[in-house]
């Protein structure tokens, strides 16, 4: 894009044109250029979007649940913003939006704005760019945003850093509770659902849960029980949301500072990573002869390339 198209886009997006933001995201994830300039130009826009992180293992039923969340909060006035971060599968963007018919209703709603990102060659730039995104929708006036991302590993629950709070979907049958504690889930949630409550298990997972969450020590994150799939449960889920919700908008200082650390930790972290690229990159070769003829250890050579 143009460099001095970029104030006229930025603008038309803080007016809450859709085809704006459209515009604005694919330039983040295309042209990292533009973005940067585009970027600057939001930078003033005061959106006081809540953002909720939705993560947890595989197919427990994320993007089902979030749907459920979208029509709720829909139905209350809000306008939604959902980015669907996808590390695992680059093809299908996960149910959320492979599942047309059920996705239909929404996508012809105004007030409802869902994009998916899939991994493609981000390279640690994923977070980076779900950051921006979010602070995009923020500056168009969405004033609930959801980033979903399947939480397997410390990299994929990085990305729900960005957020206010964060929802961690489970579901009866995942195994036990180290596979949670492994993948870092107990340590990132203000919420633990258990969804698919209309299968067995779920009331075991409750206790587990529970007590689990009672080692937490000060932090005291919510268990609750749901079926997505049935719409059992979301009221009392929208109950605890809006109480979070709530906390922001009362100042919790907190939620703010966690948020806003984490988009910056991560746009710094994405820089720093392209800076240092462009400067090993050069070198990475000469030191690489050296450890080849003997002359460096690979540690020492990678020393040298910090340097
Ligand atoms: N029985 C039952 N099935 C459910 C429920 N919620 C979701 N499912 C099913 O679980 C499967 C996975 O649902 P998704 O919403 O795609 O799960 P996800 O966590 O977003 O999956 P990934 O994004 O791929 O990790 C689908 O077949 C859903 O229909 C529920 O409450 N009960
Ligand atoms: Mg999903």
């Amino acid at each position: 894009m143009d460099p001095s198209a970029v104030g006229g886009l930025a603008s038309r997006l803080m007016k809450g044109d859709r085809r704006a933001l459209s515009r604005a995201i694919t330039l983040v994830e295309d042209e990292p250029r533009a973005a940067a300039l585009l970027m600057r130009r939001v930078r003033r826009a005061r959106g006081g979007a809540f953002i909720l992180g939705v993560t947890g293992p595989p197919g427990t039923g994320k993007s089902t649940l979030v749907d459920k969340l979208v029509k709720k909060y829909r139905e209350g006035g809000s306008k939604v913003g959902v980015v669907a971060v996808d590390p695992t599968s680059p093809i299908t963007g996960g149910a959320l939006l492979g599942d047309r018919v059920r996705m239909a209703d929404l996508t012809l709603d105004d007030g409802v704005f869902i994009r998916s990102m899939a991994s493609r060659g981000w390279s640690g730039g994923l977070s980076r760019a779900a950051a921006r995104v979010i602070q995009l929708m923020n500056a168009a006036g969405y004033e609930l945003i959801i980033i979903e991302t399947v939480g397997i590993g410390q990299s994929d629950i990085e990305v729900v850093g960005v957020a206010h709070a964060v929802l961690v979907v489970l579901m009866p049958g995942i195994g036990d509770d180290v596979q949670v504690s492994k993948a870092g889930l107990m340590e990132v949630g203000d919420v633990y659902v258990v969804n698919k409550s209309d299968l067995e298990g779920a009331d075991v997972m409750i206790v587990d849960l529970l007590s689990m969450t009672r080692g937490l020590g000060s932090r005291s994150p919510s268990v609750l029980k749901v079926s997505a799939l049935k719409g059992e449960g979301i009221d009392g889920l929208v109950r605890v949301i809006d109480a979070l919700r709530d906390r922001l908008r009362k100042g919790d200082r907190a939620m703010q500072l966690r948020s806003t650390k984490g988009m910056i930790m991560e746009l710094a972290r994405a820089a720093e990573t392209e800076r240092f690229l462009r400067m090993a990159e050069p070198r990475a070769e000469s030191l690489t002869e050296k450890v080849l003829s003997g002359e460096l250890s690979v540690e020492e050579a990678a020393d040298r390339l910090l340097r």
